[in-house]
């Protein structure tokens, strides 16, 4: 959050051209309207279509601002009175644009963006694709000298110990101050456009599930001030259990895709905030920002609710060929490394994971997780990395990271997607597997499930019925709180979201959905949604 500098919100309607080509769509009039927020492929004429899409707008401003973009897709550029300001390569990821706007005036605001597949969001990935802007457009007016990436971490939770990190634009040493909503201010130099400053916050509170408390830091250095929320606490790992604050914690949660019909991957933040606070209510605590960056206003509802956050990198099912392409780690390795800055304050964020069920069965890969990790940790010294395997007994990579992390099927498709499994496999599959992970480190399901219809119900308890899929959600949370060498689960999937049918999809994606949420994409309830929350009333996390 910022101080001190004006900010405009440039959410609304944006005129909007759609094209086959990228240099037409540069050219053309801009003939049509459409919504920011939003996303084109949902809205006629343009339902379905993939192509180039510009949206403009003007705006009044002048001198040095930022300009923030909270997710867009599938990629774009910005352009600021037809000159590039700079590119949003991944899907989802909020991006910010530092930049020198001219003189105070009318300036045409552009954003070219694609909804082709690309080497980042492949056509086989379980989710659709959506072109448009995503989440809110916001510009803010900053001095010439101005402060950025301001991180500041958890070094001591029982001390209230932190540590501030901050960027300044100008490299010549400048005096800052800190100052806290507690009152107390300390003192502080940026040398060489860097600033790195330890301190114990008096009267600090912690950060907790129960009680999400947050604290605001203002920097100031030469005409600039900014705001930043952050919370103090510690998520850790010992042995097999994860501790919050350094009492064990187990996570009981939902994997969630930004996705509504209606909207795509556009989803309001009051439907953010429906999902989030049902899930809250429910009695989980954890979520799993499946499969990419999260939005800010996603993060800002877990930190203010207490829900505790996996954010990790796009990247579905990434095959070897890619894993050996120079140019493919490269851009993995500069998106976990946006991602990692701009999540970095949310103290709901407590693993950040990549590379979703890729080829980790390989040695080959190795170096490759080994990267992506190390580049986390260049920027953020403690919260917990991981990746989320579907290679079970076969992968060689758990080492590398600091949970071991699962997505087994049993009940559903088992470790064999072409064999149909039964509810009594789900058992002894999770404790054989849980058995041959390494014992040294937590061991967490990240994904488990089956498909439901909504509506679909049958006493006989048939594949695809509600009761079904509660029954098997059932004997999962059983395993789970009743196993100690089980740190913990998200349930494979919070709410129907919207796939494709194209490819081997089609034989298990009714409607072009997954339909493995225990909600319908309308979030109306199935059965197992009341079956567990049920259930997890009668257990103490
Ligand atoms: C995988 C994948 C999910 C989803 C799931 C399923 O585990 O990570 O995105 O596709 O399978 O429903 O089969």
């Amino acid at each position: 959050m910022n101080c001190g500098r004006s900010k405009i919100l440039l959410n609304g309607i944006w005129n909007f051209h759609f094209s086959d080509t990228d240099a037409d769509a540069m050219k053309s009039p801009q003939e049509h309207v459409m919504i920011v927020p939003g996303c084109f492929d949902l809205i006629e004429p343009y339902c379905g279509k993939r192509g180039f899409a510009v949206y403009s707008r003007t705006v009044k401003t002048g001198g040095m601002n930022r300009l923030e973009i909270d997710g867009a897709g599938i990629c774009g550029k910005v352009f600021w009175d037809g000159v590039l300001l700079g590119e949003l390569p991944f899907a989802y990821m909020p991006e910010e644009f530092y930049f020198q706007a001219g003189e105070e005036k009318e300036h045409q605001l552009t954003i070219l963006l694609e909804n082709h597949f690309n080497e980042q969001f492949h056509p086989n990935f379980d989710f659709f694709g959506y072109g448009g802007i995503y989440g809110d457009v916001t510009l803010t007016r900053i001095p010439d000298e101005y402060i950025s990436k301001v991180r500041i971490s958890t070094e001591d939770y029982r001390k209230g110990k932190i540590r501030v990190r901050a960027e300044f634009s100008s490299s010549k040493t400048t005096s800052a101050e800190l100052s806290f909503d507690t009152g107390f201010r300390q003192q502080a130099v940026f040398e060489n456009g860097k600033l790195d400053c330890t301190l114990e916050l008096p009267g600090f509170k912690l950060w907790s599930c129960e009680h999400p408390e947050l604290h605001r830091l203002t920097l100031s250095a030469g005409n600039d001030k900014i705001e930043t929320d952050f919370g103090i606490r510690e998520f850790s790992a010992s042995g097999r259990k994860l501790l919050l604050n350094g009492k064990p914690v187990k996570l009981y949660g939902v994997n969630r895709h930004e996705s509504y019909p209606a909207t795509g991957a556009a989803v309001s933040p009051q439907m953010a905030a429906y999902d989030l606070n049902l899930l809250k209510n429910a009695g989980y605590n954890f979520v799993r920002g499946s499969h990419y960056p999260q939005r800010k206003t996603t993060l800002d509802l877990c930190d203010r609710l207490g829900l505790l956050v996996w954010e990790e990198a796009l990247g579905w099912g990434i095959p070897a060929k890619d894993l050996a392409s120079e140019d493919y780690v490269k851009s993995q390795l500069e998106q976990v490394g946006r991602m990692t800055f701009h999540s970095f304050n949310h103290p709901c964020v407590v693993i950040r994971g990549f590379l979703n069920e890729t080829v980790s069965q390989y040695p080959e890969t190795r170096p490759v997780i080994k990267a992506l990790y190390d580049r986390i940790r260049s920027i953020d010294e403690h919260t917990l990395i991981s990746f989320s395997s579907n290679k079970y007994e076969e992968d060689c990579c758990t080492d590398l990271v600091d949970i071991v992390s699962m997505n087994p099927y049993p009940g559903w498709y088992d470790a064999n997607y072409d064999t149909i499994s039964t509810i009594d496999k789900i058992l002894p599959r999770l404790k054989k597997l849980s058995a041959v992970m390494p014992q040294d480190k937590p061991f967490l399901i990240t994904e488990i499930g089956g498909e439901a219809l909504f509506g679909f119900r049958d006493p006989l308890k048939t594949y695809w019925s509600e009761e079904y899929q509660a029954e098997m959600l059932t004997e999962v949370m059983k395993y789970v709180s009743a196993n100690d060498d089980c740190a913990g689960v998200a349930i494979w999937l919070f709410a129907d979201t919207r796939s494709y049918v194209n490819g081997p999809h089609i034989f298990g994606r009714a409607r072009g959905f997954n339909n493995k949420g225990i909600v319908d994409e309308y979030r109306r309830p199935k059965l197992s949604w009341h079956k567990l929350a049920d259930f997890l009333k009668t257990i103490k996390h």
